[in-house]
């Protein structure tokens, strides 16, 4: 497959610590993952579905104590503590290769070990990056082979070079006790044990391209981003690119995929997914930031996913789709979750492979899926993907819009003043925990840029280099915005009714982009006045409820600004001078 000798040394390496019974390249072929799931199948680790309703779609079930990233147990493994930073958890490099190559020693006895060559990006964009990883699971293989561009080819592109990244993986016993996710950023390797799901074990989504990636961006002058990339095309058929940072299971492949309301699909306006998760970012010949998405395919949370809020996601899953931990029902050997329909099925078995009558089990409280259950879905199969999806160049970005949970404090929009500012706003983000991850769901917590668990270095150094890629771009520059869909009234119900509603906002900063849109100075930046976001169509919202939730509290962001002052503490010196600027122009703004 490959003559590249960096590879064939590493891969001697790990077969002889792993100590398989078989090892199998994978070539990418349809006929060979046709087998590989045959042999999935066979095995337990997939159930085929309906091949009528959901053609070449599969079900999956982790192990009950393995449905989400573990952030307490995820590592960046480098020199000094400090290069981790404060917001990461730290060991030692040389302690830590050994600590995991004593888990991983002779693991795959008795099973086989996969070795997937893959790209991140399309296949030799001067944006994209070579991984390979090794595992023992067919279901990180078929994973792999939708969310990577995985094959032959990317040996080719490879040639001898040893500018690729090293992974990992090892099920071993799925033991929670052993279970590691580790980087060492320096050595371009990632090692992941004892876990089985997505964000632990696909090594190319948030090991690489995020916490690895974001390294190598800082070191090489570009940026890899926890966002989406949405293409808007006005109906003088004219597309802008915006990109957005939210936290986990805060709405990035719904904003991504986004139907726009039918007083805007009339009049011609539609909505290009490049990105539901990752963007990499770079400066172009023109001086304008430029993104591609490294992803071939949407790991995308199902609950809540239904024919109103995402069509266009749940068509993207009506075909060679790989479902993890949703039900399954019996009647028909179809899948469902919550929020699919308000439907449960009578013969279900739930996540964890329990028979339940699906209509009792759903009344008496339970959840027939996962919270963080998740479809695999190829890129290709959505309805509104960009026809610039594989364009290695990528899109120019005229905005980036940060955002998260917060159900007070935070209005629905608004915008920096300049690019120092815009950093600031993502800097101090704080968003409520979701499922997506292990541990409490609800928990107000800082999480800056959508970054705090994907960021493979010193969160200060990171700062600093956004403050730094504001230079390069100048005047060419994205313009910054900040959003919140999720403020609720005094019953816990979300105000705004979000989803494809949220075009209203997208057409304000877009407005913004292009000088079109009017908007007020407050203390925390520009906001739109209530008449400048279009309600046409939209029934049970009135522009009273607007004002509401275009509020700035100066009482409130008075606290705001105090509890910055503590989280910015924590980085110390590495707190960026231009950030403390922004604060004190904050706490002077906000102060009575
Ligand atoms: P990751 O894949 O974990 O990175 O998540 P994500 O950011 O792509 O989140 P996703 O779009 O899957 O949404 C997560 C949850 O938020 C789903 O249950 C959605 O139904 C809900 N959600 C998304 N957009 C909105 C919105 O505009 N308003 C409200 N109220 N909920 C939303
Ligand atoms: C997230 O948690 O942000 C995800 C899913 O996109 S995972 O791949 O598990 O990280
Ligand atoms: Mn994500």
């Amino acid at each position: 497959m490959t003559t590249n000798k960096s590879v064939l040394t590493w891969l001697d390496e790990m077969q002889a610590l792993l100590n398989p019974d078989k090892v199998v390249w994978v070539d990418g072929s349809e006929a060979q993952l046709e087998q590989f799931r045959a042999e999935a199948c066979a095995s337990g680790d997939l159930m085929k579905l309906n091949e009528e309703k959901l053609p070449g779609c599969y079900l999956h079930r982790t192990a009950v104590n393995d449905v989400a990233r573990v952030e307490g147990r995820t590592f960046i493994c480098t020199p000094t503590k400090e290069e981790a930073g404060p917001t990461n958890n730290w060991m030692d490099p040389q302690e830590t290769y050994k600590m995991l190559f004593d888990i991983a020693r002779g693991s795959y006895k008795g099973r086989t070990m996969y070795i997937i060559p893959y790209s991140m990006g399309p296949i030799g964009s001067p944006l994209a990056k070579i991984g390979v990883e090794v595992t023992d699971s067919l279901y990180v293989v078929l994973n792999m082979a939708i969310m990577t561009r995985v094959g032959a080819k990317v040996w080719d592109v490879l040639g001898d070079s040893t500018d690729w990244v090293k992974g990992l993986h090892s099920r071993c016993d799925i033991d929670e006790e052993k279970r590691y996710i580790c980087h060492f950023p320096q050595d371009n390797y990632i090692i992941s044990v004892n876990s089985g799901y997505g964000g632990n074990v696909l090594l190319g989504k948030k090991c690489f391209a995020l916490r690895i990636a974001s390294y190598q961006a800082k070191n090489e002058g570009w940026m890899a981003e926890h966002m989406l990339i949405l293409g808007v095309e006005n109906p003088q058929g004219e597309v802008k690119y915006v990109t957005a940072a939210f936290p986990s299971a805060c709405g990035k492949t719904n904003l991504a995929m986004m139907i726009p309301p039918e007083g805007y699909r009339e009049k011609g306006y539609k909505v290009w997914t490049v990105g539901d998760d990752i963007a990499w970012m770079r400066p172009g010949k023109d001086g304008r930031l430029y993104a591609i998405n490294p992803e071939n395919g949407f790991f995308g949370v199902a609950p809540g996913t239904n024919a109103k809020s995402n069509p266009n996601a749940l068509a993207t899953t009506r075909k060679g789709t790989i479902f993890t931990n949703v039900a399954l029902n019996k009647d028909d050997n179809t899948v469902w979750w919550e929020g699919l329909d308000k439907n449960p099925p009578v013969n279900a078995v739930e996540w964890k492979g329990t028979e339940v009558n699906g209509v009792e089990y759903t009344a008496a409280g339970n959840k027939l899926a996962h919270p963080n259950s998740r479809f695999t879905a190829p890129a290709k199969n959505c309805p509104c993907v960009s026809p610039e999806f594989d364009k290695g160049e990528g899109v120019p970005i005229s905005a980036i819009i940060f955002g998260g949970r917060r159900q007070k404090t935070t209005p629905l929009v608004y915008q920096s003043r300049d690019w120092n500012h815009g950093v600031f706003m993502g800097s101090v983000c704080a968003s409520e925990t979701t499922a997506a991850a292990t541990g409490a769901v609800g928990v107000l917590r800082h999480d800056p840029m959508a970054m705090k668990p994907f960021c493979g270095y010193n969160m200060g150094d990171y700062f600093q280099h956004w403050i730094d890629m504001g230079k390069v771009l100048g005047d060419k520059a994205p313009k910054i915005f900040n959003v919140n869909w999720f403020r609720v009234d005094e019953n816990g119900h979300f105000i705004w009714p979000g989803f494809g509603d949220n075009m209203r906002v997208v057409e304000w900063i877009l407005g913004r982009c292009d000088g079109t849109a009017d908007a007020v100075e407050t203390p925390i930046g520009f906001l739109p006045k209530a008449e400048d976001i279009n309600l046409e169509g939209l029934k049970d919202f009135t522009i009273e409820d607007l004002k509401g939730i275009l509020a700035v509290d100066k009482k409130e962001w008075a606290g705001e600004a105090a509890e910055i002052e503590e989280f910015y503490k924590t980085f110390g010196d590495k707190l960026p001078a231009a950030l403390r600027e922004q604060l004190e122009i904050l706490k002077k703004n906000t102060a009575e």
